[in-house]
């Protein structure tokens, strides 16, 4: 009995050494050294007490026991140790798991963040995108009124160029033609210039004109008041700034009218009643004398010595005449009928009186 509790505090001692893992061989030598020692004690035990073969036998299984022991022992201890070492390898495993797994849930809820931080986003951005696209449609419409504005402007544009155009040409024309006007308002300016002067030395000549005009009227007049004194003395009748003049003797209607143009007169014209009367008056009893109208010229055409027309129908003709008797009778005179004086024609070579009238006003 003393001999197994030292083999068992042996093995316990040994199993305490072998606490230690990085130890184990030294371990085994030292059960192997104990075993040399209980052998070495036996055989001191079997030389102090002499027992039987079947102690020994006994003996032997104990120490196979105990080696059987000791082998599961360093079997339990080198499982415990490898299980130990991939306990706490598990154990970092599942720490760097945990630390793993954290720093995923980080990266997730970061991931999270973002994903929701980039869905906030994607709708402004959406948002965005249809805002910019009903701008960029009311932009597209701007862009085509514009565009249509434009090419109206640009028509307008041409238009006016074509006007300006025209408008230039008009405005040269214009221009060389206010030039012209210009230096033909300079050379009237001019022209009225030398006139103004002409007609200044003429209104000064004319002025004395109308004084020698004056002087001469006046001259004139008092000439006319003597020659009508010389004429009336003479035996011519003044009537309304004429003279009339009844010669004594016989002649032809053209002897007659050479003797009034020999006294600066001619033969009368009878063209108003008061003058007809004022003839008729002073004929006195001479019953037949010329006056200065006939048809000789062209029958049926009466003129007066002055080449004034008597017109058809009128005068102061007796009744059926003038009526050219024997296709003779061109010249007029003034006939006494049994009831009053009147117009005749007659032979132009019948001699008889005359009268001439002169107008010296
Ligand atoms: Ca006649
Ligand atoms: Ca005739
Ligand atoms: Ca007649």
């Amino acid at each position: 009995m003393e001999m197994s509790e030292e083999i068992y505090a042996n093995a316990k001692g040994t199993a305490d050494d072998r606490a230690d893992y990085s130890d184990s061989e030294n371990s085994y030598e030292d059960v192997y050294a104990n075993e040399d020692n209980l052998e070495t004690q036996r055989t001191g035990s079997f030389k102090q007490s002499d027992h039987s073969g079947f102690n020994t036998e006994r003996g032997r299984c104990y120490r196979l026991t105990a080696v059987c022991v000791l082998l599961l022992c360093v079997f339990l201890l080198t499982a415990i140790t490898v299980l130990w070492i991939k306990f706490t390898n598990l154990n970092t495993q599942i720490d760097q798991l945990q630390t793993s797994y954290n720093n995923v849930t980080i990266k997730r809820d970061h991931l999270q963040t973002t994903y929701t931080n980039l869905t906030i986003e994607r709708d402004q951005l959406q948002t965005s995108y249809n805002i910019l696209t009903i701008e960029r449609d009311q932009l597209q419409t701007s862009y085509n009124n514009l565009t249509t504005e434009r090419d109206q402007l640009q028509t307008s544009y041409n238009n006016l160029t074509i006007e300006r155009d025209q408008l230039q040409t008009s405005y040269n024309t214009m221009t060389i033609e206010r030039d012209q006007l210009q230096t033909s308002y300079n050379t009237m300016t001019i022209e009225r210039d030398q006139l103004q002067t002409s007609y200044n030395t003429m209104t000064t000549e004319r002025d004395q004109l109308q004084t020698s005009s004056n002087t001469l009227t006046t001259e004139r007049d008092q000439c006319r008041n003597m020659m009508a004194g010389v004429l009336v003395k003479q035996g011519w009748r003044f009537f309304n700034s004429k003279l009339y003049y009844i010669p004594t003797e016989e002649k032809s209607w053209t002897e007659s009218r050479q003797d009034c143009r020999e006294r600066g007169a001619d033969l009368v014209i009878i063209n108003s009643n008061k003058k007809w009367e004022f003839i008729i008056k002073h004929l006195g009893d001479k019953n037949r004398a010329w006056i200065g109208l006939s048809d000789r010229v062209t029958e049926g055409e009466w003129k007066w010595v002055d080449g004034t027309e008597l017109k058809s129908g009128t005068g102061y003709w007796y009744g059926g005449e003038p009526n050219n008797q024997h296709n003779n009778e061109d010249c007029a005179e003034i006939w006494t009928f049994s009831d009053k004086k009147a117009w005749n024609d007659r032979p132009c070579s019948e001699k008889q009186w005359w009268i001439c009238e002169i107008n010296i006003f």
